[in-house]
């Protein structure tokens, strides 16, 4: 198939799941386009079967905001007709279901049919997509793509409720690459971050609101007065100022690394011994699954997607959002008994095997195919 995929191209866990699709479709044999503004951050080195397409806003000094669904319509236009795509998948609802509607419509006056899928990554309903400046376009793109999915069946049920959907939904969870994520023999890389064999921490995410960043570090200075211990917070957004103040007023500062943005989290995440996740709001929980699949356990907010990819008790434990103090004792309990940890190391692992890319990815490919064939 010649699919097209559309998405963010930054760190966030929707253009990661949107990469790594694509880049699972061309190893499988299918001949992937992917247009976006930017080139995606795990679209790295070169894939054969992959093709990347800049979408150029152009500005203008009458433009007061840079019109990219125009853009983003126009490219996938050309995209679509001579690059002859069967099939197109949006990521993200928000704006992309509506722009990939009116390439489709542009191109039908051609008497060329492009169907279009569309999947729902969770910020884009829970979070902006609902606010009434959205939500008739969301509703509207959901309600005309040819088929829609959704991370977690908490999304799934969020949409239901949020908007009015009269299109189904149907589930596919974020997968997971083991081929690039595994716990790796990095002991001279461990004796670097924890030389004194302290546990080491670790949270990855974009530093938004949603993620309740200051909550980690609290819950931080909480098991540090227990149990030797380091954090690594990795990435970067509009709370690490915050945070790195935190870390100077509560003298966290010797044992807290912030390593900025990072492309190979998995390295880091191959030495951690827990994975902190308080977030507010939470579709899935990529960065979660990404920790599991390095056997690293979870403690986590209850919220969203979360307890379909967290397991009580049994991969890490889920807290209610805000409960520093509930989260910090968990903590405590898996890091101070080397038995639980193993346990719960080898159950986040088993768990994590459940969204393997070798088995997510077939739904993907039945689903393009089911479209097609009801064109
Ligand atoms: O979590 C973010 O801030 C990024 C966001 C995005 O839209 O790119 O991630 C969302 O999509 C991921 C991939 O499907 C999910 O694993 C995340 O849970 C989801 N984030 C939220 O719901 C906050």
């Amino acid at each position: 198939m010649k699919i097209g995929i559309v998405c963010y191209p930054t760190y966030g866990g929707s253009g990661v799941i949107a990469t790594e699709l694509g880049l699972g479709l061309a190893r499988n044999g299918h001949e992937v386009h992917f247009i976006t503004y930017k080139k995606p951050a795990r679209l790295t080195g070169f894939h054969a079967n992959v093709y990347y397409h800049e979408v150029d806003t152009q500005s203008y000094p009458l433009f007061e905001f840079t019109p990219y669904e125009t853009a983003l319509a126009s490219k996938l236009t050309y995209v679509i007709k001579y690059e002859k795509l069967d099939i197109l998948h949006v990521h993200y609802a928000i704006p992309h279901a509506s722009v990939a509607y009116l390439a489709k419509q542009i191109l039908k006056k051609e008497g060329i049919n492009i169907p279009f899928i569309t999947t729902l990554h969770g910020t884009d309903i829970t979070l902006v997509g609902n606010d009434s400046t959205y939500s008739p376009l969301v509703t509207f793109g959901i309600n005309e793509s040819d088929a829609v999915t959704s991370v977690s069946e908490s999304l799934k049920k969020a949409t239901q409720i949020s908007f009015d959907i009269t299109n189904p939904i149907e589930v596919i969870p974020n997968f997971i690459d083991f081929a690039r994520f595994q716990r790796k023999n990095k002991d001279h890389f461990r004796k670097f971050i924890a030389p004194t064999n302290e546990k080491i921490i670790i949270h990855t995410s974009n530093f938004r609101k949603v993620k309740r960043v200051e909550d980690v570090l609290y819950i931080f200075g909480l098991i540090s007065e227990k149990i030797p211990s380091k954090l690594l917070m990795v990435g970067d957004g509009p709370d690490r100022a915050r945070c790195e103040e935190i870390c100077r007023e509560n003298h966290l500062c010797d044992n807290v690394t912030f390593l900025g943005k990072q492309d190979a989290v998995e390295e880091l995440l191959a030495v951690s011994d827990l994975f902190l996740m308080p977030s507010e709001q939470e579709s899935f929980g990529l960065a979660a699954l990404e920790a599991m699949a390095c056997r690293v356990p979870v403690v986590s907010s209850n919220a969203g997607g979360l307890p379909e990819v967290n397991e009580q008790g049994v991969t890490g434990y889920l807290c209610e959002i805000g409960d520093i103090v509930n989260m910090a004792q968990r903590s405590i309990e898996i890091l101070s008994d080397e038995e639980k940890l193993l346990e719960f190391s080898n159950n986040a692992y088993r768990k994590a095997r459940e969204f393997d890319l070798v088995k997510i990815l077939p739904m993907y490919e039945n689903l393009y195919h089911r479209v097609l064939m009801n064109q």
